[in-house]
């Protein structure tokens, strides 16, 4: 049995702060708990707007807090972020992630598990400003 909480997590190398300071990611779950996904809560600050391409993770993400968009780059379609709204890249779907007034609270499950090692560009997020 694993049981963790949030705090748990607070400064030690599972919470990941992106550089440009756009998100800050804490890691419930990773490979090394052999669950074969991760959970990550997600913060993106308000107010940013972030281009992020898993190319080799598929990601669910569902909303708990804030309001937001998220825009696919290929074909430019918009969808409407709050709480209560799941999204799911089942085909690695390159886009666009925007938080609008307040801060989005997102909790993300990946397949395969991310490892950890795993910051910023190199998990397939690309900062645009
Ligand atoms: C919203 C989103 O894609 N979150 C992913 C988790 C975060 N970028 C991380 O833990 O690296």
């Amino acid at each position: 049995m694993i049981v963790k909480t949030i705090k748990d997590i607070e400064g030690t190398s599972r919470e990941v702060f992106a550089h440009n300071g756009n998100w800050v990611s804490k890691r419930l779950l990773l490979k090394e708990d052999k669950m074969g996904f991760s959970l990550h809560e997600t913060i993106i600050k308000a107010g940013t707007e972030t281009l992020i391409w898993y190319k080799n993770h598929l990601e669910a993400v569902y909303c708990v807090e804030g309001e937001g968009e998220i825009e696919t780059t290929r074909e430019g379609e918009i969808y409407t972020i709050k709480p209560g709204t799941m999204y799911a890249l089942d085909k690695n779907d390159r886009h666009y992630l925007r938080a609008f007034k307040n801060d989005l609270k997102l909790l993300c499950v990946f397949n395969p598990p991310l490892e950890g090692g795993e910051v910023h560009d190199e998990d397939g997020s690309y900062p645009i400003k």
